[in-house]
């Protein structure tokens, strides 16, 4: 990887990830790719070019493309998945009109993709506990169904035109930087910013729901170096499961109590997320990850949370 587009620079992944690459790959260029109204600020537009890059747009991404001698695209354009309930077909848009864009493009000027999958492309029928790599998928949820589509679309890339198209199936992320919007899991990112400052937390999500949950720094090092991975060694390509953690609204907030003793929660839960919750597993099976391309998380929770809290601090108060 060299000069690199990040489509989606200034959501919750490709905030942290165009500054990333930006760091460690100095020797190249990485393009902040965004869309009208959601313009790079500050050290996202200070330390690098930033283009318009609408997924929607082939040419807008071609153009880029050839300006900057692009050799890798990280696709991260999409709704999340309670937002993508409420807007279906502008979800089916962005991500498969969106993507498949991408991957014409990827295609004529010999580009390689990543696009992430999610624990969101399993469902109901999927085995909840140590998710297979290789197994059921039948999501129930429009954001589900975008990405169980992404993943067979870019295996079909690769396999009929040989486009470099790579994947990670990311849990739930948790950050401190960058808000997420619509997602499922953001109650896992709002409960801390709730603790911070000192407010009662109103979780949407009911007590005993598991989910597939990791820390930012980790899923941004899944990102970079699978596409770094030695291709003879990768035996799947869309879309690895990755895991690190799985708790429920008590877990995280047990382990934020230790810092916050008098930290309170109580619960309305969200109909439409909760189910989108419950046709999610519990936790993901990795072992292939870890085999084909090294993956290893650093994060638990106990070290996300001192972080956490520690950045929090910094940023809110
Ligand atoms: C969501 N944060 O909740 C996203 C993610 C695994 C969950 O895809 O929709």
């Amino acid at each position: 990887m060299k000069n690199i587009l990040v489509i989606g620079s200034t959501g919750q992944i490709g905030s942290e990830l165009t500054m990333k690459l930006r760091r460690e790959l100095s020797g190249g260029t990485t393009v902040a790719g965004y869309i009208p109204g959601s313009e790079p600020k500050g050290k996202l537009l200070e330390s690098g070019p930033a283009e318009l890059a609408n997924v929607c747009n082939a040419k807008q991404i071609a153009d880029i493309v050839d300006k900057y001698d692009i050799d890798t695209i990280y696709n991260l354009a999409a709704l999340l998945s309670a937002t993508a309930e409420r807007k279906p077909l502008m979800a089916w848009d962005i991500q498969m009109n969106g993507l498949i864009n991408i991957l014409e493009v990827a295609r004529e000027k010999h580009c390689a993709v990543f696009t992430p999958s999610s624990i969101g492309s399993f469902g109901p029928d999927t085995p909840r506990d140590n998710t297979p790599q290789d197994t059921i998928q039948r999501p129930t949820s429009m954001y589900g169904v975008t990405k169980v589509a992404t993943e067979l679309l870019s295996d079909y890339y690769y396999h009929k035109y040989g486009v470099d198209t790579r994947s990670v199936r990311f849990p739930g992320l948790i950050s401190y930087t960058t808000l997420p919007g619509g997602g499922t899991t953001d109650y896992a990112v709002e409960i801390y910013y709730a603790a911070v400052k000192g407010e009662e937390f109103v979780c949407p999500i009911a007590p005993g729901t598991f989910m597939d949950m990791m820390y930012m720094p980790d899923a941004l090092n899944a990102a970079v170096r699978i596409m770094q991975a030695d291709p003879r060694y990768l035996v799947h390509r869309n879309s690895f499961n990755i895991a690190s953690m799985s708790f429920e609204p008590e877990t995280i907030y047990r382990e934020i109590k230790k810092h916050y003793p008098d930290f309170k929660i109580r619960y309305e839960v969200d109909p439409v997320r909760q189910a989108i919750a419950d046709s999610w597993p519990n936790k993901m099976d990795d072992t292939c990850a870890r085999k084909e391309w090294g993956w290893i998380p650093r994060y638990n929770l106990e070290t996300m949370t001192q972080d956490m809290i520690l950045h929090l601090k910094e940023k809110l108060l």
